[in-house]
């Protein structure tokens, strides 16, 4: 019996001791707001699996009489849809609506963001179970803010150690346009600095990533680090598969708290355009980094639960909700731990807070929203919580962020594969397997690019060189011949010092060949501005030496073509002054020479010209499967403002080349003693011009192409250079060689060629001039008979005693009349004295028939070619004759003497019958017949 008695006693002892587990009861309750995210379409609606887990949490708090003894908590809840909006609108409810709450918790960072900003208002402390973004980390902004989810920025120093182990240092970012993700980004962006990883770009997309998919793609970049939320992920991954941003090239970065088949979810519902393989096709590969969320030990837990109990609740919870785990689990599973820790530290803070009043008289049942003490408390204590909680250890830092581990994974065949851990407060990153690669090697985190320089072909300088130097040693040559038959007189007459410039101009053109050919392979990169520098000089002023010395000469020859008489005798006058000084000073190349030197210098000091490189468009290598590229460039001398120099240098050197051609033209036919090559470097001219008119805008379209541009400008510098000294040369070589020992005639023996209309006319004067001695040679023979007959009927006369009549003889300005003689035909002869080549004779006569076969009207000029001129009057005997010579007009086209010294050349050329000339008239010299008639 005793034995009886003292079991019940033990059972009582033991039930007693057991109810005492679960004392006071439970009856007060202590209010507490959340605010999970579900039903949204954008964002993270993580609330799914967050809420039950959270509901989870609350019964066992509940259950637990040691924790907030004499008080039940109650979670009031409503969905924010991720929506920063209807968050703060479920906010104000939650705080509007009695009863009064006590603590908020809240996830999704946007959601967060505003009610952690809005809550310090009525003392509240927020506690996040789902939020990430680092601008939460911001204690003046959010002081009252607590979170068991990690800070996105422990993601940052993983990716970091990743990046560094692979060697990867040219990264990209993308990211949807949130705060949770430009804060994270500033906090990468930072690091990435520190540890010299360089962010080739960052695009940020709002709904559609397209574009910003694209340029990550015109940027070569790589490793790209991706940061949006879920459902914009499947975006970016749809688009990674369409523009061909995946595959063995790339590597992305992921963040780590999508569910595991996040890639093949919701397709059709958010209307993405890739298939399933697609998506996973596109996903291969990619690597995530996230925040240890599930206690990695299976240790029992404040709650007297392991991970794995745990897990198998949350599971059953999630199916009685309508989520079969099973197939996919729902949004926000990964966080479900912390939602459940969550619950667990408002109650122990609240716990701590309450014992904490009591010991001041107070008690939470008395808190409101302006109860600044309390809430103080309530701070205080959520701030030294700290347990084992199923999410890890919690403790909050003094920012109010959890402290965890990172964990990162690869997808591999559409499942992710755990790959190391990362612990920021130690830096220690453990491998747990090797990461795949799909070429079975570390992806590149660029394109290597192989810079190949565009030079000039070994081949074709060399051709060239040689060819400039055969030009260069012609010209030399030619100087020599031109010095040492300087004393004949056909050298003598072609202006020997021009053309010595002008062999000079060719030798600096020609040498630059040389130098254009030149290029970095050949020249350090150093030197290169001097060879840029020697280009320029070179090209100019060989252009202007040589171009300058035919213009020179074309302009002289047109000067002294177009002069008027007085000029030409004021000229004379000057020239004898000064002509020994003007044989050795070419003003005109002077001139030139000295525009060219002042432009070189001053472009050579203001704004020297350097070597720059020109880059083309990639090519693809032809002997390699290798990521690599080839980018070729090619060098180029410029200076900042290169084009107005060059609009200076080609304007100036294009105006010469115009007018030069110009006078090349005027000066086609002229023929000028003293210059006897000037139809040669007229023809020099016109190739020059029309070489530089092709070679100019050519050049500059196969700029690009060295070997091309090279070739087409040194070959037609060169034929420019042969073309010229052949034209001017040649003929003077072939004339001193068949004729060595003839050094005094000149007599425009290079420059025989004879235009056209010149022919013509020479062949007509021939024709003219046999008429002419025909017809003289008749009426002589007439004149004789007549003077036979004369003199024998003076003879006759005589014996009757009458006078003859005189012979006429004439002389210039001299009138001749002969009285008329009824019934018979007389014959006025005039002798003209020896006049000058080309010289004209102006004349007035009376006689309708004089000059028989031309001249039968009453004014005209006649040009002299002869030593005697004789002009025959066959008028009628019974009209009286006058012939009036008015003036003899010398007409010397050029300013030399040696001109007027030309011999005469047999014949008359009635050159202009002018009795309505109105220069005839102006002159005054002419009379009327009538006037004439004296
Ligand atoms: N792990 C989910 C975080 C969601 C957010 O920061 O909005």
């Amino acid at each position: 019996m005793s034995e009886f008695r003292f079991i019940i006693f033990v059972v009582i002892v033991i039930t007693t001791v057991a109810d005492c587990h679960k004392w006071p009861p439970k009856n007060k309750v202590l209010h507490i707001g959340g605010i999970f995210p579900i039903n949204g379409t954008e964002g993270w609606q993580g609330g799914m699996a967050c809420q039950p887990s959270a509901m989870m949490a609350l019964e066992d708090v509940n259950s637990r009489f040691d924790l907030l003894p004499g008080y039940k908590l109650k979670l009031h809840w409503n969905d924010s849809e991720c929506e920063p909006g209807l968050g703060a609108l479920v906010m104000y409810d939650l705080l509007y609506k009695p009863p009064q709450k006590l603590m908020l918790l809240a996830g999704c960072s946007t959601v967060c963001t505003t009610v952690a900003e809005a809550a310090k208002m009525w003392n509240l402390v927020v506690l996040s179970y789902g939020a990430s973004s680092p601008a939460l980390s911001n204690r003046q902004r959010f002081p009252t803010l607590f979170r068991t989810h990690p800070s996105a920025t422990v993601h940052n120093p993983t990716r970091v150690k990743i990046l560094q182990n692979f060697g990867w240092s040219r990264i990209a970012i993308l990211q949807q346009a949130e705060e949770v993700f430009i804060s994270t980004v500033e906090d990468l962006e930072t690091r990435c600095r520190e540890s010299g990883i360089e962010i080739v770009t960052r695009q940020s997309f709002l709904n559609d990533p397209s574009e910003s998919v694209r340029n990550l793609r015109r940027q070569d970049a790589r490793i790209i680090v991706g940061l949006f939320y879920v459902v914009a992920a499947r975006r970016v991954l749809c688009e990674m598969y369409k523009q061909g941003l995946y595959g063995s090239s790339y590597v992305w970065f992921f963040i780590g708290w999508y569910e595991d088949n996040w890639y093949e979810a919701n397709l059709a519902q958010e209307k993405i355009e890739c298939t399933r393989e697609q998506m996973k096709e596109a996903a291969e590969g990619h690597l995530t980094t996230e925040a240890l969320n599930w206690n990695q030990d299976n240790q029992r837990t404040i709650s007297g639960m392991t991970v794995e109990d745990y897990r198998k609740r949350l599971n059953a919870e999630l199916l009685k909700n309508g989520h079969d785990v099973t197939v996919r689990f729902p949004d926000g599973y990964q966080e479900a731990p912390l939602a459940y820790d969550a619950v667990w530290a408002v109650a122990l803070a609240l716990n701590r807070t309450m014992h904490r009043l009591a010991e001041r008289g107070r008690s939470l049942d008395d808190f409101t929203y302006n109860d600044a003490v309390s809430a103080g408390e309530i701070y205080s204590a959520m701030n030294a919580t700290q347990f084992l909680g199923v999410s890890g250890t919690v403790a909050f830092s003094s920012k109010g962020d959890r402290i965890a581990w990172t964990l990162i994974e690869q997808m591999i065949n559409g499942q992710y594969n755990k790959v190391g851990y990362y612990d920021t407060q130690t830096d220690n990153l453990t491998w747990l397997a090797e990461a795949r690669w799909i070429a079975g090697k570390i992806p590149q985190d660029r394109t290597i690019i192989i810079d190949k320089l565009r030079t000039v072909s070994f081949g074709l300088f060399v051709t060239m060189s040689l060819v400039s130097s055969v030009g260069i040693a012609a010209a030399i040559g030619l100087i020599i011949f031109n010095l040492v038959y300087r004393e004949q007189k056909l050298i003598e007459l072609s202006q020997p010092a021009c053309n010595n410039v002008m062999l000079v101009g060719i030798v600096l053109l020609l040498s630059s060949v040389i130098l254009l050919g030149m290029d970095g392979d050949s020249v350090p990169v150093v030197h290169f501005p001097i060879v840029c520098q020697l280009r320029a000089w070179l090209l100019c002023l060989g252009f202007t030496l040589a171009f300058g010395a035919m213009f020179s000469k074309v302009w002289r020859v047109h000067r002294q073509s177009t002069k008027s008489k007085e000029e030409t005798s004021k000229m004379k006058e000057k020239k004898s002054r000064t002509q020994s000084a003007k044989s050795k000073v070419d003003w005109v190349l002077v001139g030139l020479g000295f525009i060219d030197v002042l432009i070189l210098t001053i472009w050579a000091i203001v704004d020297p010209q350097i070597r720059t490189l020109e880059n083309f468009q990639l090519e693809n290598p032809t002997d390699t499967e290798e990521d690599i590229k080839i980018r070729p460039s090619m060098e180029h001398c410029e200076s900042k403002h290169q084009n107005i120099w060059l609009g200076v240098v080609y304007g100036y050197k294009g105006l010469l080349l115009i007018f030069g051609l110009f006078l090349a033209y005027e000066t086609r036919s002229m023929k000028v003693r003293s210059i006897n090559d000037s139809r040669y470097v007229g023809m020099s001219i016109y190739n020059v011009v029309v070489l530089c008119l092709i070679t100019a805008p050519v050049s500059l379209v196969i700029s690009s192409q060295a070997d091309a541009s090279f070739a087409f400008v040194t070959a037609a510098l060169a034929f420019c250079c042969f073309i010229s000294m052949a034209l001017i040369f040649v003929p003077k070589v072939v004339e001193v060689v068949r004729n060595p020992d003839r050094p005094g005639d000149g007599d425009d023996e290079t420059d025989q060629t004879v235009s056209k209309e010149e022919e013509e006319r020479y062949r007509k004067l021939q024709q003219e001039n046999e008429q002419l001695q025909q017809l003289i040679a008749s009426r002589e023979h007439k004149l004789k008979l007549l003077n036979q007959r004369l003199l024998e009927r003076n003879a006759s006369v005589n014996v009757n005693g009458v006078t003859p009549s005189p012979i006429v003889s004439t002389a210039n300005n001299t009138t001749v009349s002969t009285p008329p003689m009824s019934g018979s035909t007389r014959t006025t002869t005039i002798h003209l004295p020896p006049a000058k080549k080309n010289s004209e004779v102006r004349f007035s006569t009376s006689s309708m028939e004089m000059l028989p076969n031309k001249t039968r009207v009453g004014v005209g000029i006649m040009k002299i070619h002869c030593t005697e001129t004789i002009v025959t009057d066959t008028a009628s005997s019974a009209t009286p004759t006058t012939l009036v010579f008015n003036e003899q007009v010398v007409d010397g086209s050029g300013d030399d003497q040696e001109e007027y010294e030309e011999e005469c050349v047999a014949g008359v050329e009635l050159i202009e019958k002018i009795t309505d000339s109105p220069m005839f008239q102006r002159g005054g010299a002419a009379r009327s017949p009538e006037e004439s008639y004296l």
